[in-house]
């Protein structure tokens, strides 16, 4: 048995969920990778110490909801719900497929377990604040997180509920954001340019601790990859469910966290790991069985 604070076997949960997260993509031909390595060890804190769910019975009325709100993250999502027994790990060959139920973006009428469907950049933030809304207004105990993106954080309908969810005053809810200082591509830097910009943090030298404490959130700042603070973080969001004030968690993170070649590489938003490529990603996070 692990103790509280013993994260080593997160850790290794992390490690395997990166694996199957790269791993499938390359399968599929398709995906995101940079994204959900980045959001890796908050979905394994998320999924396997802080929330309260039932994989076998993913509609549980009490259960703590989830929306990843920065959809495209999705293989990192089913890789941790496969991990957790929420469908089976051969299922995540499936990915991105017509008929799956592995959508290369979350689709919530396919998936039980998810809350929402995202992908569409912006929304995630908004539905979470309704589902604690209607919570609030019932009685309901069940908390409510939402992971946004930074980039996301640029959409118009993130900063509507930024600015509304501390008036409703929704201890209930909890936003995270992953802060890893790229997104796509990046910022054009001159109206005639063809390339694909800069790649410069969308909010770099902005204070959005100042901002989001100045609308009225409970702020605290982590580092995204540090189990040790990242647990005790979300653990304290929803244990002030009874607050009058929403947390957010501004997760300092490093996109395509884990592996070596994908670190800090706007490259790897969106690639397919070639095999000498995979057999380098196995060896680095000690995966010995190759197959997904
Ligand atoms: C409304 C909308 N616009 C554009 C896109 C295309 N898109 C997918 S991911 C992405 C970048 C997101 O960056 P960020 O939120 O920082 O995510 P992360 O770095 O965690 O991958 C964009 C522009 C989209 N999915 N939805
Ligand atoms: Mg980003």
């Amino acid at each position: 048995m692990s103790s509280r604070t013993d994260y080593q076997e997160l850790e290794g949960l992390a490690r395997k969920g990166r694996w199957l997260a790269i791993s499938t993509v390359a399968g599929s031909g398709a995906g995101h990778v940079g994204g959900p390595f980045s959001a890796m060890d908050i979905l394994v804190a998320l999924y396997f110490r802080v929330m309260k769910i039932r994989s076998d019975d993913p509609k549980w009325p009490e259960r703590d909801r989830f929306i990843l709100s920065k959809g495209h993250s999705s293989i990192g999502q089913y890789a941790v719900m496969a991990l957790r027994g929420f469908l089976p790990v051969e299922e995540l060959k499936t990915f991105d497929k017509g008929g799956s139920r592995l959508q290369g973006h979350p689709d919530v009428t396919r998936l039980p377990g998810l809350e929402t469907s995202t992908g569409s950049l912006g929304q995630g933030l908004s539905v979470g604040l309704g589902i604690a809304l209607g919570a609030r207004m019932r009685g309901q105990k069940f908390h409510t997180f939402v992971m946004i993106g930074d980039g996301e954080l640029q959409e118009g309908m993130i900063w509507e509920a930024l600015h509304i969810a501390p008036r409703y005053k929704l201890g209930n809810l909890t936003a995270i954001l992953d802060w890893n200082g790229l997104q796509q591509f990046g910022w054009v830097l001159a109206m005639n340019e063809t390339h694909r910009g800069d790649r410069r943090d969308p909010w770099s030298g902005t204070d959005l601790r100042g901002v989001f404490e100045k609308l009225g959130w409970h702020c605290t700042e982590i580092d995204g990859h540090d189990f040790s603070q990242i647990v005790p973080a979300l653990e304290s969001a929803k244990a002030s469910g009874d607050s009058e004030r929403p947390t957010l968690i501004i997760a300092h993170t490093i996109k395509g966290k884990g592996v070596q070649f994908t670190e800090g590489k706007h490259e790897w938003h969106s690639k397919v790991a070639t095999d000498e490529e995979l057999r380098t990603v196995a060896k680095e996070l000690g995966i010995q069985e190759m197959a997904v």
